[in-house]
């Protein structure tokens, strides 16, 4: 049984400060699209965000102000979840037939730089490891469009006006005269920051993590301004009770912290029932004042 009176420590009633994020309100947003692990995808989920002309610089911020990222493709099978989320005919300008923006950019500064097709990369660094150039009758990449080259930035296209499509294209990132800018941009949640190996968007959408501050980052991972994490989730080592490891984990609180102020290292004790007092084994006795053992509730964790 766990025993309060073996833990070192002085209980601090738990207090988590967060961190103050922009959220920025946009003109209109479809609903955000899982790509499931049990269908075969990565767990992250992706939205179209409609957002009136804008560049891709803007609309990269935008992503990470929303804790997310432009919306990277690694293969086919993803490039077909993320045009099913780029095929809504509100996140077209269909003046000149353009899509939301990717997560692409040709970054003129690398070794493998050419004009067209060298050089490209994700915002998230992953490798550039599979392009959708290469459509029959298309050429694209071609580093100009009316003029508005250099083209440097991905988003999809269309080939029949009015029709959404999927056309992988370059295109000048701000907007030059007489070229119209996209009006919508792709965003994709990947962050794990609590390590559960679930998309924390997803969690927070569920309800499974809270969210008070609505930033799409989970309270749990919140920055603490009295506390550096050690370890969120307990080391079963250490805590060998299957039911108090889940009791912390439900918390959506780390397990181990450093008190900033004392260097006091500080472990959680979650909410329940609890045995107070010592129980004798053949390396310990019992000291006087561990007994009579007795039970305690506690209503709220505290570390
Ligand atoms: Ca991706
Ligand atoms: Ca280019
Ligand atoms: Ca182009
Ligand atoms: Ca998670």
């Amino acid at each position: 049984m766990f025993q309060f009176n073996r833990l070192v420590g002085v209980a601090v009633l738990f207090a988590i400060a967060f961190a103050a994020a922009p959220v920025t309100a946009l003109a209109q947003t479809s609903a955000p699209v899982e790509w499931k692990v049990s269908d075969g995808g990565n767990g992250h989920w992706y939205k179209l965000i409609v957002s009136g002309p804008i560049s891709w610089n803007q609309a990269n911020l935008e992503c990470e102000s929303l804790r997310g990222h432009l919306a990277t493709i690694n293969g086919p099978q993803e490039d077909d979840v993320v045009a099913n989320v780029a095929l809504q005919s509100e996140g077209w300008n269909f003046q000149r037939g353009y899509g939301p923006w990717l997560g692409g950019y040709q970054d003129t500064s690398a070794n493998d730089y050419t004009e067209p097709k060298g050089g490209w990369k994700w915002v998230t660094g992953e490798p550039w490891q599979w392009a959708a150039w290469e459509l029959p009758g298309y050429s694209e990449p071609n580093n100009c469009n009316c003029n508005c080259g250099p083209e440097n930035f991905l988003h999809y296209k269309n080939a029949t006006p009015y029709i959404p499509d999927r056309i992988w294209n370059d295109l000048n990132g701000s907007g030059l005269t007489n070229c119209p800018q996209p009006v919508s941009f792709i965003i994709e949640w990947s962050a794990d920051c609590n390590g559960d190996g679930i998309v924390d968007y997803g969690q927070i959408l569920s309800g499974a993590l809270a969210d008070a501050n609505g930033n799409n980052v989970p309270d749990c991972c919140e920055s603490q301004t009295w506390a550096t994490v050690l370890e969120y989730v307990p080391n079963p080592a250490v805590v060998t009770d299957a039911n108090l490891r889940a009791a912390i984990v439900a918390t959506n609180l780390p397990w181990r912290v450093l008190d900033n102020g004392t260097n006091i290292e500080m472990l959680l004790i979650p909410g329940g029932i609890f045995t107070m007092g010592c129980s004798a084994s053949s390396n310990y006795s019992c000291d006087s004042n561990e007994n009579p053992t007795h039970q305690v509730t506690l209503s709220k964790a505290f570390y």
